[in-house]
């Protein structure tokens, strides 16, 4: 048998000829751009109001350009990865590893990023997308036909309150509900002592009572004894999801508290691979897993870590990490291809935004987040607005 990825590297064997012959990969170029937030975001441990992403654009031999992008939260503080550190790793390791392989042969490229660096996740993700975006370009179809095909053009896609100040936070949500933008929203808590996080979600759900939906994120914040106390309050205001209350790394933490709530749990940075989602399952910690290309290395291991969470009987939400309209759009075109999207998406980044990075942004519509249509990823960048944000 031809293996085509590991000792072929950076020339292996092109995998396919006719419309594919001409997606071999000519150039990586990598970009990092920051684009301001319209209001400061307070997550439990990190707070900005800056997003900072890094673009790749990848470049086939017949000369179609895809795009992908890479978000960071904060530096290296929501993960291990900075927009820095994803660009030295891609212009080092991972461009010259894969340049002359065929942009189509996602999983061959796939196994050689992953031989030329460990993790590095997003950087990753952002290389897969530029690819998905290009072969898609050249084929003529959506990424997700690559995927086996949408099943949905539309995801019910909710609003993060994360201010930190709970009059702002009513009258965020009012107007996003006013708008039919959004009606599920996902509190930011453990900044503060959990019991002025309590009083603040109580002001938010007797507020929105009856007209919205709420979640909550504390992002591994609570130990395990803060989190039952908690736990039965949220019950009693019809908190719908609470998310990654204690640490990635307690898992059992997660399973103990799992047996003791009716509050559904979901897992966030518990899950980055699909070994990780194996393990939550095997500990029955979770009831739904928030999926991020950041995480899962891609669109392929998005599908990677989805499988393995159903086979454990764990729901799917469509996570982000406050991606502009390019990374979003590659959210977008696996979630549309995923089977079952049962607690919906939270795409509202291009939203968040003061400005965008594409021409035509992401449309928001009847409490949804619209598919965009077109070839490969569905957008095309603003080369006027890349230049204005592009760091330096
Ligand atoms: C996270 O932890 O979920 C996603 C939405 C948000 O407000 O923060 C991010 C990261
Ligand atoms: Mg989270």
């Amino acid at each position: 048998m031809l293996d085509l990825a590991s000792s072929a590297g950076p020339h292996a064997t092109p995998l396919s000829g006719g419309a594919l012959a001409g997606t071999r990969i000519e150039r990586i170029e990598t970009q990092i751009v920051d684009i301001p937030t319209v209001r400061q975001h307070k997550l439990s441990s990190l707070s900005t109001t800056q997003q900072n992403y890094v673009l790749v654009r990848v470049r086939t031999a017949d000369g179609v350009e895809g795009v992908g992008e890479a978000a960071t939260l904060g530096g290296p503080r929501w993960s291990e990865e900075s927009v820095e550190g994803i660009k030295a790793t891609i212009d080092t390791y991972l461009a010259p590893a894969i340049i002359g392989m065929e942009a189509a042969g996602f999983e061959a490229v796939g196994r050689t990023l992953a031989e030329a660096a460990k993790r590095n996740n997003a950087a990753k993700a952002a290389i897969e997308s530029a690819l998905f975006d290009a072969v898609g370009k050249t084929l003529g179809i959506p990424a997700s036909a690559l995927l086996g095909g949408a099943v949905r053009d539309r995801i019910r896609v909710l609003w993060t309150l994360a201010s930190g100040d709970p009059e702002q936070e009513v009258a965020e949500a009012e107007k996003k509900l006013a708008e039919r933008k959004h009606n599920i929203f996902k509190v930011k808590i453990g900044a503060k002592p959990a019991a002025e996080d309590m009083a603040r979600l109580r002001r938010i759900a007797a507020a929105l009572e009856g007209r919205a939906e709420l979640i909550v994120d504390a992002n591994q914040a609570w130990s395990e004894t803060t989190a039952l106390r908690c736990f039965d309050e949220m019950d009693e205001m019809g908190i719908a999801l609470v998310e990654q209350p204690l640490p990635a790394w307690d898992v059992a933490g997660m399973a103990r508290l799992r047996a003791r709530t009716r509050v559904p749990i979901m897992a966030d940075e518990a899950i980055f691979s699909e070994h990780d989602a194996f393990v939550v399952g095997q500990a029955a910690a979770a009831d739904v897993v928030s999926l991020k290309l950041v995480k899962h290395g891609g669109l392929l291991g998005t599908r990677r870590v989805a499988a393995v969470a159903e086979a454990a009987g764990i729901g799917l939400y469509g996570g982000c990490l406050l991606e502009s309209s390019v990374g979003a759009a590659a959210h977008l075109q696996v979630f549309a291809a995923l089977p079952r999207l049962d607690w919906h998406c939270e795409h509202f980044g291009p939203q968040i935004l003061k400005d965008d990075l594409v021409t035509a942004p992401l449309r928001f519509e009847d409490f949804h987040i619209l598919l965009p249509q077109g070839p490969g990823l569905g957008i095309t960048l603003d080369e006027d607005k890349v230049a204005r944000y592009a760091r330096g």
